[in-house]
């Protein structure tokens, strides 16, 4: 297969509601969007991360440029015949994973599409649905939260994962703990302790928490390490984990017992493979985590979650919980046993509404 010509697109699509972390506030996906072409057959990836380096260090704007200076004069005209070499293709490429993920994704879609071939199976997906939950971002007071929990929970999520910040954790957990003393519920920081705050994260213990998400640093282990050595509660990593390597060093250090995979943070679905299967053997539970796609991350991410080593919820949830009106026709919906239906078309599934999507393209540039 020859790739014969890519577009490659910035989106701004607005999100019901502003999603407020521990550090940031994001009103809507602001992900770079591209399509490959090879003999009229078309594949579509989503690089999904924001205007602001505030989750990593990559932007859209640091995408966009990497994609049309580097990384698609690299791919293009070359012979594919399996998306996996891509990796050798990108093998000099440092850093830079939601670029190259975007576009490794567009090459799959593309790839089992001409083999008529589901992304799900391909990879070995095993389940036909897949358990979700809801990640929901900081809002103006416990009030607040308790009747977003109360929301999504009716709807049926299966879990529901808050985030956290210092001044922002133990008051939240124990207004929805006496509320719902069993649920599933874990807390995600994306990075907001000190280690001199290690007092209060060995706190949450008391919880019954599913896990405690990157308490600290980006790119931190050692202190994620000691924290676990110390706690009952499972550390999972998030933004830590950027490649095999990095899990495999994780797993040494004890620095987490669940990670949470994100194809866009490895550098795409290649190594969320190759993780999955890392901590499949150590067993170690993975789970697949969300940048708020549009709906073709989205089914990026629910093929991936069909294979056998995720056994804990996504943070997946269905399309109309970001988007009064997503880039797809199809979106996903909530099942009522708390799941979304893995995809069975040929590719990932996602059928683009282009007419929509032209719509909120910021900018579009194409390549020959
Ligand atoms: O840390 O998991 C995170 C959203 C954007 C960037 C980072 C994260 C998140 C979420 C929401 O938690 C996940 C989702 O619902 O897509
Ligand atoms: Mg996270």
């Amino acid at each position: 297969m020859k790739i014969d010509r890519v577009e490659i697109r910035q989106i701004h699509l607005p999100f019901i509601s502003p999603f407020q972390t521990s550090g940031w506030v994001e009103n809507g996906n602001n992900s770079v969007i591209v399509k490959v072409f090879s003999e009229g057959i078309a594949g579509w990836g989503e690089s999904s991360v924001g205007r602001f380096p505030n989750y990593i260090e990559e932007t859209s704007s640091t995408v966009l440029s990497l994609q049309k200076e580097v990384l698609v004069s690299l791919m293009l005209k070359k012979d594919i015949t399996h998306p996996g070499e891509l990796s050798d293709i990108f093998k000099n490429v440092r850093g830079n994973r939601f670029a190259i993920s975007g576009l490794e994704s567009a090459v799959w879609d593309l790839w089992c599409k001409t083999k008529k071939q589901n992304l799900s199976k391909f990879l070995g997906g095993k389940r036909e649905r897949v358990a979700v939950g809801v990640s929901l971002g900081i809002p103006e007071n416990k009030k607040e939260l308790l009747s977003l929990c109360e929301k999504y929970l009716s709807k049926g999520y299966q879990r529901i994962k808050i985030k956290i910040k210092p001044g922002w954790d133990v008051e939240p957990l124990k207004g929805i703990r006496k509320r719902w003393p069993d649920i599933m519920l874990q807390v995600d920081a994306n990075g907001a302790y000190s280690i001199k705050e290690i007092k209060i994260l060995e706190s949450l213990d008391k919880y019954n928490l599913l896990m405690i998400e990157q308490p600290f640093h980006y790119d931190d282990l050692l202190y994620h390490s000691v924290l676990q050595k110390g706690i009952k509660t499972p550390v999972c990593l998030d933004e830590s984990i950027t490649s095999p390597d990095k899990a495999v060093e994780a797993l040494i250090m004890d620095a987490c017992r669940v990670i949470n995979i994100k194809p866009g943070r490895v550098g795409g679905i290649v190594n969320a493979i190759i993780i999955h299967h890392i901590c499949r053997k150590n067993k170690i539970p993975v789970w697949c985590g969300g940048m708020m796609e549009t709906g073709i991350g989205r089914a990026v991410n629910v093929c991936l979650a069909s294979l056998p080593g995720f056994t804990l919820p996504g943070d997946i949830s269905a399309n109309s919980r970001y988007f009064k009106r997503d880039i797809v026709e199809n979106p996903f919906e909530l099942n009522s046993d708390g799941t979304l239906t893995v995809p069975t078309e040929s590719g990932h599934g996602a059928i683009v509404d282009e007419k929509y999507l032209n719509k909120i393209t910021i900018n579009k540039t194409i390549i020959k």
